[in-house]
């Protein structure tokens, strides 16, 4: 495999006007006739045509009519070819149903589907498999099933066959075809235009069919969103959605086709979780947000992937903030965000939101194109302003509807609208790394002084760092809590630099990075009085969310590094939150809710410690115990108080009670043996309760007789049984953590070659982190044992796994020489994938 690079680009030799594919399914013998109306480019600088294909079984080709015999190779097919317009023809064979890398076509259930990003077209027929060559497809499905669906709109149709067209021209990464004996939920939207749109969610019968209307409702919400906020139409007169069982990710946008993993779609009451409806109604808006933000205007290369992926997420968190509650919406994308953007650009594997090169487009799939890349687009829409930003997006439409685009079209119709020069801007796409922000104050004579300075650590690749422009959101508070200088944006362009407030009476009470303003870590020597003074009186909510996480990730490592013991100044601070009813009680689950060990790793690390997870594990447990001495006579009245009347629904109101309630009840367990939550559990009528309930026992090492009447209730739930599996393993003594994972591979139920399974089990594995990394090194063993496995079938999902190792450095020699190992053994398995062998020699680095 060789390492690709954006410097390299150049444009296809030849384009393509039109694409007509026909179909013939068979499990193991597909034949793919395509016809294709290639021309030559006239900006090409080469003239070489190459189409690339996989795995295709070659059966013959023509140009004009008359046969050909190209070159083959592993890669795809060359030949001679006209430098005039010609019509090129081929018949290939492929086999989905051994197809386990779930890319290209494959079969999930006895449903044919397909994944074609980024570059999976390829393994369906010879063509040019690059976002930059955008044509019209007419598909032809010939089958023996009863639902037959492409992209677009259906043509014609009958017993064993369909046709498709789709009159937008797109890139082969948003092809899609499925096949198979399914039954929709269908519904209309009339767009503002007056268009009526037929929607349709599709799942297997036997079931499922009752988990389609919450999408349903997100995807009707999410075109209505587009239209008033970004004033953007759908452009088709059907929309499907596709519920497949055996899925690399979350979901795809196929234009006028959706597939998602079933888990991202489907849900109920009963069998979905709060955090399950939210992120479904996330991932739909973010999949309908992408028909404009990536299907209408692509990206020239996979280099610009964050072209549409981090704008499609901002999209879809200001859509969220919308729907639900704006302050939470931006303490959980900041938690996410922390937890595994910042931990992902602290280590071997980190890189800019724009990479320079890659060896397997997949592995950049990441936190830091999709959540850093939305993070830049929120600092770009601070700096610019509301009105601007509405601005340069309409002309970003106007301008490039129909385009393959780059990042430097992006930044362009923001200098065009507002007359800035970005280019320092630009670094935050080519610069890896977080930046830290020391702040240090000053008060004399009235005028209060920030001296900041930024600073950005070294990564792979690039050693020197230049300063970035940094919206910084700040208000000051005097010492009733009063806001003395509201919310002001400071623009930090400089290494180093000082902002002045004058007019001051006394010294204030900074409020820095107010709605986490820009995505970096501040490093400012607050003292506990001030955090916990901003905690009881921030008017910025983020901000005082943040204090009080701050106050104990200190306190966290207080305990770990000093043996400290908890102090009443915190304690009281979070009783305080916890019994105003005047907060939100989502906020306040949120408050309540600490640090994770990992987090409290990182935290170590980066105060120059070497974390001991074992360690860790120990004080998270005494500081919860605390907790919920310190509480004990308000849980009751909080749990009480969180109970909600009537039928379940998903709302953000209901779902914050409850969210507060399982927290308050994951609290009282430590006290009570677990009584509450076994009644919860047994009254429970939604999957949160009942989940949260499981959790709170397991968290005190009960709940076996709960597990089983779970497994009992839900064995027939496929998508119910992923939690089964992972809360076992993540919530596992740490001494017992691979054991139990590796008992749960052999249950019946374990399925290798389902990622959501696989997931399951291994995902719960790194993330319970105390076990993961015992010092006996069974969770690496373990992990390593199951990642070789699984690479040969699918490796798409092997390589992503194996960021479970990206912390190793930060451990002691006996941790590091056994993940060493374990990485060792991974990159030196014969035969390795592509994809998982970049990723291992990544993070050995
Ligand atoms: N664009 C897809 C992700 C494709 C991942 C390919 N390995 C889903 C999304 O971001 O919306
Ligand atoms: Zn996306």
């Amino acid at each position: 495999p060789q390492t690709i690079y954006l410097s390299d680009y150049t444009p296809p030799a030849y384009l393509v006007d039109s694409v007509h594919l026909t179909f013939k399914l068979g499990a193991t013998d597909t034949r793919v006739i395509s016809r294709i109306a290639f021309r030559p480019n006239p900006d090409a600088t080469s003239k070489e045509f190459f189409l690339h294909g996989q795995d295709l079984r070659f059966v013959s080709a023509m140009i004009d009519g008359a046969p050909i015999t190209p070159d083959l190779s592993a890669e795809g097919l060359r030949y001679d070819a006209p430098d005039a317009p010609f019509v090129f023809e081929a018949e290939v064979e492929i086999s989905p149903s051994t197809n386990t890398s779930l890319e290209g076509l494959y079969m999930s259930n006895g449903m044919y589907c397909t994944q074609c990003e980024a570059e999976g077209f390829r393994k369906i027929t010879y063509y040019p498999d690059r976002p930059d060559v955008m044509a019209v497809f007419t598909v032809r499905i010939e089958g023996d099933l009863p639902v037959l669906l492409s992209n677009g709109n259906p043509v014609a149709q009958d017993e064993g066959w369909a046709e498709w067209h789709d009159p937008w021209p797109k890139p082969a990464y948003l092809f899609a075809l499925i096949a198979g004996d399914l039954v929709a939920l269908s519904d209309t939207f009339t767009t503002r235009s007056g268009r009526k749109v037929d929607l349709n969610i599709w799942v297997r019968p036997g079931g499922d069919e009752a988990k389609r209307a919450f999408g349903m409702d997100a995807l009707k919400k999410s075109m209505a969103w587009d239209e008033e906020i970004y004033g953007r139409e759908y452009d088709l007169d059907l929309f499907n959605i596709v519920a497949v069982d055996d899925f690399n990710m979350g979901a795809m946008e196929n234009k006028g086709l959706n597939i998602f993993n079933a888990s991202a779609v489907l849900a109920s009451p009963e069998t979905a979780t709060d955090a399950d409806f939210e992120r479904i109604e996330a991932i739909i808006a973010h999949e309908y947000f992408h028909n404009w933000t990536g299907n209408r205007i692509t990206c020239r290369d996979w280099f610009q992937l964050c072209l549409k992926e981090g704008l499609t997420v901002f999209r879809d968190q200001q859509f969220t903030g919308d729907m639900r509650s704006h302050a939470v919406t931006r303490i959980d994308d900041a938690m996410v965000l922390r937890a595994h953007q910042f931990r992902e650009d602290n280590g071997p594997l980190a890189h800019p939101v724009r990479p320079d090169s890659f060896v397997e487009i997949n592995n950049f799939y990441t936190a830091t194109v999709y959540e850093k890349g939305a993070e830049v687009i929120g600092m770009l829409k601070l700096l610019v302003g509301d009105a601007d930003y509405a601005k340069a997006l309409d002309l970003y439409f106007d301008r490039h509807d129909g385009d393959a685009a780059t990042i430097e079209d992006w930044l362009r119709v923001f200098e065009d609208v507002t007359g800035r020069d970005l280019s320092q801007f630009a670094r935050w796409y080519s610069q890896a790394g977080t930046p830290r922000l020391t702040v240090h104050e000053s008060y004399a004579d009235g005028t209060y002084q920030l001296h900041l300075r930024q600073e950005t650590p070294p990564t792979p690749g690039q050693e020197t760092k230049e300063p970035l422009v940094l919206p910084i959101a700040v208000g000051l508070l005097n010492e009733n809590g009063a806001e003395v200088v509201p919310t002001t944006v400071l623009e930090m362009t400089q290494a180093e630099q000082t902002f002045s407030f004058g007019g001051l009476s006394s010294k204030p009470t900074a409020s820095i990075l107010r709605n986490f303003s820009a995505p970096v870590i501040v490093k400012h020597d607050k003292t506990n009085a001030e955090r916990a003074f901003l905690l009881a009186h921030d008017t910025d909510p983020f901000n005082r969310w943040d204090a009080g996480r701050t106050l104990a990730q200190d306190l966290l490592m207080r305990m770990v590094c000093d043996n400290a013991t908890p102090d009443t100044g915190f304690l009281d601070g979070l009783a305080a939150v916890l019994r105003d009813d005047t907060l939100d009680p989502a906020f306040r689950a949120l408050v309540l809710r600490l640090p994770s060990e990992e987090d409290t790793a990182q935290a170590l690390f980066d105060a120059g410690h070497t974390p001991d997870p074992a360690v860790i594990n120990d004080v998270h447990e005494t500081l919860k115990l605390h907790i919920a001495q310190h509480l004990q006579d308000t849980l009751p009245r909080i749990y009480a108080d969180m109970s909600v009347d009537g039928p379940y629904t998903p709302d953000a109101e209901p779902a914050g009670k409850r969210a507060l309630g399982n927290a308050v009840l994951a609290l009282q367990s430590k006290l009570d043996g677990g009584k509450a939550a076994a009644q919860q559990f047994a009254s429970a009528d939604n999957m949160t309760q009942q989940l949260g309930a499981l959790r709170a026992l397991l968290q005190i090492a009960k709940g076996a007789h709960e597990l089983a009447a779970f497994e009992a209730q839900w064995g027939h739930d496929r998508l119910v049984m992923d939690k089964w599996f992972a809360l076992q393993v993540s919530l596992a003594p740490a001494d017992q953590a691979a054991a139990t994972a590796e008992k749960l591979t052999a249950h019946p139920d374990f399925d290798i070659k389902n990622p959501n399974r696989f997931r399951a089990v291994f995902g719960g594995l790194r993330g319970n982190t105390a076990g993961f990394h015992h010092r006996s090194g069974a969770g690496y063993d373990l992990l390593a044992d199951w990642l070789i496995k699984l690479d040969p079938l699918n490796p798409q999902t092997t390589a992503r796994m194996t960021t479970a190792f990206d912390t190793w450095k930060h451990y002691d020699t006996e941790r590091q020489t056994k993940i060493r190992e374990a990485l060792e053994r991974i990159a030196g398995t014969s035969g390795l994938s592509g994809d998982t062998h970049e990723m291992v020699t990544r993070l050995l680095g």
